[in-house]
């Protein structure tokens, strides 16, 4: 064998593994399209839901009216008797590596006059504490189904994340109940280092050969 064919059995080797230690586009969300209530507890398999205002005026409801995918969807609702509320719908947690780029999608309807509807992606260490956050805040969608990208990286020592969909302060008026609704989440490993991998290949061979 020469050493052009040595090279790229290597070469070849190292991108098999590549491929299957990191496929790209795996979502690592359990439950993301709202769909599973094994143990039916009326909540979304892997997924919380917590109100922290006085008299919890801030709802959740695993929602079967509206939805993105399938038949399923999650509201975070604020009532109209009250002034304002808030509430949060998290993650399971779920592990990545540190300073890694990854993609949050989600499919989200918002209906509110004042408060933010946010998406936090809260970063945990190896024995589960916790280190930041990266905070967004969405406007009003005006009732219409919208897909919504934030990539983020993750910090140093991140070892889980946990994403949290926050009404805070939510209100829609004296009438209307502000409304936060959550399908089809997905978190996947941004490509981008293994696709440079893949592009430099041919460069590297072509050097070689020279
Ligand atoms: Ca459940
Ligand atoms: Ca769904």
């Amino acid at each position: 064998m020469n050493k052009q064919k040595v090279l790229m059995s290597i070469l070849v080797g190292f991108v098999l593994v590549l491929g299957v230690t990191a496929p790209a586009g795996a979502n690592l969300v359990l439950n993301g399209d709202m769909e599973t209530d094994a143990n039916t507890d009326g909540m979304p398999d892997n997924w919380t839901f917590n109100s922290w205002d006085t008299g919890h005026r801030t709802t959740g409801t695993w929602d079967t009216s509206t939805y993105h995918s399938a038949t399923h969807s999650y509201k975070i609702q604020q009532h109209p008797s009250y002034a304002t509320g808030s509430g949060m719908f998290y993650s399971d947690r779920f592990a990545v590596n540190a300073n890694t780029e990854y993609t949050l999608k989600f499919w989200t309807r918002i209906e509110k006059t004042a408060g933010n509807a946010q998406i936090q992606v809260a970063y945990y260490n190896a024995s589960n504490n916790y280190l930041n956050r990266s905070v967004t805040a969405y406007a009003d969608t005006a009732g219409a189904w919208l897909e919504k990208t934030k990539v983020v990286t993750t910090i140093a020592n991140t070892a889980f994340v946990e994403l949290q969909f926050v009404a805070y302060q939510f209100d829609n008026g004296a009438s209307n109940d502000a409304k936060f609704y959550i399908d089809d989440v997905s978190f996947t490993p941004e490509p981008a280092t293994m696709t440079l991998l893949l592009l430099g290949l041919p460069l590297a061979l072509r050097r070689r050969r020279k």
